[in-house]
């Protein structure tokens, strides 16, 4: 897909907020409130007030299997325009799973089979993937494999894989950023029998939380303009601006994830930013030992799981949770704990040990990978080339270990991109040769690779063969195609 709209603007603008939605594509999904005739500049947009701080945090319920086997449990989704309520008195009008703007949790165990049946309520074609699942390619929400509206389409996920936070999001090519900014997101988070016996805080007190941002109209509608990121100054926490959250004096287990498009954040804890938090597992699950840390980064598509103490501090303490990499637009303070007593139920604990990285073995397949930006075209390219769905790109062999060496080439402008693996978890070997440290140091299937840099990482391909995609997680990358495909065979 090229974006012609760069040619003149490039000098003036910086590039990537010159960046218009693709040509001739109608954004039609919010019924009245729909953005037909697609903006070629984002305008700035008056979200309506609200006092920071005067709503709770909601937490996303918890789906339940419409039946159940000795094995399996079967959900049921409608994919489905609905309204949030976002702002008191306005009604959002907003994309969903069953209805709600942060789709339904699926929590299950490790080794339980779980079968999902959406129905596409929506006006075009869908794929659902299951980020960081270890899942058949049928299943795998390949972007081209959509299901039409009015149609069912059945996911299935073995969740032969540890204890770990997943989401599930639209993976429609070219429409998938759109998508999930329009509210196609879920938790999906699979619990063990070995990280249940570490006793690390649970049940109300291991609590999701998706991070996003969005740009507003004076109703309280949805402005989506592709590359309009630096519009979207309002920060949702589980679909909520600035809520606070009650919590006792205790440890509290936060399961941390950034939808954004394009933003990264970056926590800290506490007005003075020097609050601890533990970090406890990353994208794939446990780290191999808890790191403490004042900040705490996460780009799109990252988990990042923290142990906050409240005990810490006194009763009646409000204490913010605030976005490091935030400005003065209200992208700074995005969710305050409200210490609201003692608890005497806290039997939970953050072990010394968590669980240790598997083995997977001495690569002996490199490959070298490259994102860059052509200027002159506006194509966001993946070893020089835009997707293909008809083409692979890397022949992989399935249980071979490999390394993948992934380079950021566009340095001027300094853009940066952050690498999604389909199928399968890798570990970071280094990032330039310097090794990485915090969740970074565990099993991971998003990455960060900033302007000029090259991130280094090991990686072993098991039990399914088929074709997957890679791609820049910059939701707006890979929509452009910034995305390419590997096929696995025996
Ligand atoms: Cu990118």
């Amino acid at each position: 897909m090229k974006l012609g709209v760069l040619g003149g603007m490039a000098a003036a603008l910086p590039v990537r907020a010159a960046l218009s939605p693709p040509e001739g594509r109608v954004l039609d999904l919010a019924g009245k409130h729909g953005h037909r005739g697609a903006p070629a500049l984002v305008s700035a947009t008056v979200a309506p007030a609200v006092t920071p701080f005067s709503r709770a945090l909601t937490i996303p319920p918890v789906l339940s299997p419409v039946r159940s086997t000795t094995d399996t449990d079967v959900y049921r989704m409608a994919i489905k325009p609905a309204q949030a309520d976002i702002f008191p008195g306005l009604k959002t009008d907003v994309l969903t799973y069953n209805g709600l703007f942060t789709g339904p949790t699926i929590k299950v165990r490790s080794g339980r089979r779980v079968v999902v049946e959406h129905t596409n309520a929506t006006g075009e074609p869908v794929a659902v993937h299951l980020h960081g699942g270890h899942v058949p390619a049928a299943s795998d929400g390949f972007p081209t494999d959509t299901f039409d509206p009015g149609a069912v389409r059945t996911y299935d996920y073995p969740n032969r894989q540890p204890g770990a936070t997943l989401w599930y999001h639209d993976h429609a090519h070219h429409k998938e950023a759109e998508h999930v900014y329009r509210g196609l997101a879920g938790f999906y988070m699979i619990k063990d029998d070995y990280e249940d016996r570490l006793e690390l805080p649970s049940g109300a007190h291991d609590v999701p939380l998706m991070f996003r941002d969005a740009q507003f109209d004076e109703q309280g509608q949805l402005v989506y303009a592709m590359g309009g990121f630096r519009a979207r100054t309002t920060i949702l926490v589980n679909g909520r601006v600035q809520p606070y959250f009650r919590v006792k004096r205790r440890k509290y287990r936060f399961r941390l994830l950034n939808t954004c498009l394009d933003r990264d954040l970056a926590f800290l804890l506490g007005a003075d930013g020097t609050g601890e938090m533990v970090q406890i597992a990353s994208d794939g699950g446990l780290l191999p030992a808890p790191v403490p840390a004042t900040r705490v980064p996460v780009w799109p598509g990252e988990r990042v799981e923290v142990v906050i103490d409240f005990t810490r501090y006194a009763t009646g303490t409000q204490v913010m949770l605030v976005n490091d990499r935030g400005g003065d637009q209200g992208t700074r303070e995005v969710l305050r704990f409200d210490v609201a007593g003692d608890a005497d139920d806290d039997e939970s604990v953050v072990p010394d040990v968590l669980r240790p990285l598997p083995d997977i073995g001495t690569p002996t397949v490199t490959r070298d990978l490259a994102f860059k930006m052509d200027l002159a075209t506006g194509t966001f390219l993946l070893d020089g080339k835009t997707f293909d769905p008809a083409r692979i790109d890397q022949h992989v062999k399935l249980g071979v270990t490999e390394l993948w060496r992934v380079r950021n080439d566009d340095l001027r402008p300094a853009i940066p991109h952050n690498m999604h693996l389909h199928l399968a978890h890798f570990q970071i070997v280094d990032r330039d040769g310097v090794p990485v440290t915090g969740h970074e140091a565990g099993l991971k299937d998003t990455v960060t690779v900033p302007s000029g840099s090259t991130v280094t990482f090991k990686v072993r391909f098991d039990d399914y063969t088929g074709r997957y995609v890679y791609h820049c997680h910059l939701l707006e990358h890979s929509s452009m195609a910034m995305m390419a495909q590997m096929e696995i065979t025996t």
